[in-house]
């Protein structure tokens, strides 16, 4: 079954948005397998943003990215990369449609409250980045109720 690497930011911590956001993938029907509360250094999230070090907002972005706790998450189901980013909504939350995460939460492209793989291979790497203990082998009870 597929899996995407979701991570509340910093700003969506600082604002109590933890248990809506987790809410929403859960009520949707996906699969927490993952969940780790972590504050992270420069180093690891230039790493995490590596594919991003040649654009004039990286800094920027990596100083906002360390400033807090985050809550980092692996959610698993069918097509979760995709759904996972048509629940988070456009990067920039001026775009974003109202009923998206960022469409509902955010303003600024720089505190848009969360990020979500873009990809299944981008997840599979973020997934081994930020979980390398690896994660949770579970089934949930639901399963028969959720998929055909
Ligand atoms: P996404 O988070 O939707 O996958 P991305 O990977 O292109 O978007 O960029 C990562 C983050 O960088 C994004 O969530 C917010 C920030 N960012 C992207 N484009 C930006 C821009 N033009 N100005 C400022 N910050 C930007
Ligand atoms: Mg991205």
């Amino acid at each position: 079954m597929e899996q995407t690497f979701i991570m509340i930011k910093p700003d969506g911590v600082q604002r109590g948005l933890v248990g809506e956001i987790i809410g929403r993938f859960e009520k949707k029907g996906f699969t927490l397998k993952g969940l780790k509360f972590i504050t992270v250094d420069q180093a690891f999230a230039e790493k995490h943003y590596a594919d991003l070090s040649a654009k004039p907002f990286f800094n920027g972005l990596v100083e906002y990215i360390v400033s807090g706790p985050v809550v980092a998450m692996v959610w698993e189901g069918k097509n979760v990369v995709t759904t996972g980013r048509k629940i988070i909504g456009a990067t920039n939350p001026a775009e974003s449609a109202p009923g998206t995460i960022r469409g509902d939460y955010a303003i600024d492209i720089g505190r848009n409250v969360i990020h979500g793989s873009d990809a299944v291979e981008s997840a599979r790497k973020e997934i081994a980045l930020w979980f390398p203990e690896g994660i949770a082998e579970w089934r949930s009870s639901q399963h028969s109720w959720i998929y055909e």
